[in-house]
């Protein structure tokens, strides 16, 4: 800032005015690394530089009396407010970094950065004739559906069997959602379900989903390898819908990851959702998807929606990877508590108030 300062007495000189400072990050990635930079509006009058060379003349003709000096001085700051003026009219209200939709994205956990970037240029509220703040409100909500619109559940076929399986951290509800999604897609649409765990790693995560399958009526079927993964779905090939749950695993733990990866490489067609928690902050959520980016999830799942704050993580990651978005999960009942994601509603809850 002290630079920048100095360079504008330079450029504009000491009559320079100040009218409007910032910093913000340039270039780098997902937020990170950027190059700290600061924005210095300033201004100089015409007028002004030319009041004060009189000034200069006037002292060097030495008539420099109180009242000369005044006048001057007088003049001067009536021509700074006038320009100054001028200048903050043409500055749109919410670039700035305390405007109200500013206040409201960050209060919903939405990154700086990604906030200012997501008002940049809307008009101020209350700036569009007869208009109240409503308006730019839904022109933002507009702005948010946009990284949002890719909605996409499971599809199901009644000639192709579909195979999706669910992977993510643990305890984010992977187990959990393949109950609902099974019970709904047997017993509501009544398609032919099964299911397979490969999540052998407790035998307490085999029996949580041994009991859904029980009391849906759905076969279960535990796999231990990738050789009998295959062998189960090619078992399943007169289904409709095969659910994998798979174990949680742990985004630091490569050779987990390399496993999981090389577990459902067995077939390409295995439709992958990433399941993550809406209440997890930001900063892990990005480092989970950085690190599951392994297994090349073609779709996003949010789980606990109803537990979290605001969804500020959802937007978030969506900004940085635009990537499909199938359920949401509002609770834990069994099949109740989930449903196709809706990019204008999630918009509404990230715009809470
Ligand atoms: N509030 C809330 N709780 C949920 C939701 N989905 C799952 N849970 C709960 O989260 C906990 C963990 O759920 P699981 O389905 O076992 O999670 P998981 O991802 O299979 O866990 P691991 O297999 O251990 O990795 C359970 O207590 C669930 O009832 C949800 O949408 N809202
Ligand atoms: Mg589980």
């Amino acid at each position: 800032m002290a630079e920048a300062m100095a360079q504008v007495k330079q450029d504009l000189g000491r009559d320079a005015v100040i009218l409007h400072t910032r910093r913000f990050k340039k270039g780098g990635f997902l937020g990170f690394f950027g190059k700290d930079m600061v924005e210095v509006m300033a201004a100089v009058d015409s007028a002004t530089a030319s009041i004060s060379q009189n000034k200069h003349q006037i002292n060097s003709s030495a008539i420099n009396t109180d009242a000369t000096k005044m006048t001057a001085l007088q003049f001067e700051m009536s021509n700074m407010r006038k320009t100054m003026e001028q200048i903050l009219c043409q500055i749109p209200k919410n670039d700035e970094q305390s405007s109200p939709l500013m206040d409201l994205l960050i209060k919903n956990d939405i990154d700086p950065v990604i906030a200012a970037n997501l008002i940049k240029g809307l008009p101020a509220e209350k700036t569009i004739a007869g208009s109240d703040e409503s308006i730019v409100r839904k022109l933002l909500a507009d702005r948010i559906i946009n990284y949002l619109k890719k909605v996409d559940g499971i599809k199901i076929s009644p000639s192709r069997r579909k195979t999706v399986a669910l992977i993510g951290p643990t305890g984010v509800g992977k187990t959990t959602t393949i109950a609902k999604l099974a019970a709904n897609f047997a017993l509501k649409e009544g398609y032919k379900v099964a299911l397979i765990t490969a999540d052998t790693y407790r035998i307490a995560a085999v029996e949580q989903l041994r009991i859904y399958g029980d009391i849906i009526g759905v076969p279960i079927d535990i796999v231990y390898s990738p050789d009998e993964l295959k062998a189960a779905l090619y078992r399943h090939n007169d289904k409709h819908l095969v659910l994998i749950d798979t174990a949680g695993r742990s985004p630091s733990n490569q050779d987990q990851l390399a496993e999981l990866q090389e577990l459902l490489a067995v077939d390409s067609e295995i439709e992958i959702h990433l399941v993550l928690s809406t209440t997890t902050k930001y900063k892990d959520a990005l480092e989970i998807v950085n690190k599951f980016m392994v297994c090349s999830p073609q779709k996003f799942l949010f789980t606990k929606v109803d537990e979290a704050s605001n969804l500020g993580t959802v937007f978030n990651l969506l900004y940085h990877f635009p990537t499909a978005l199938s359920y949401i999960t509002t609770g834990q009942s069994v099949p109740d508590d989930i449903e196709l994601a809706s990019s204008a509603k999630l918009a509404n809850m990230i715009l809470r108030d």
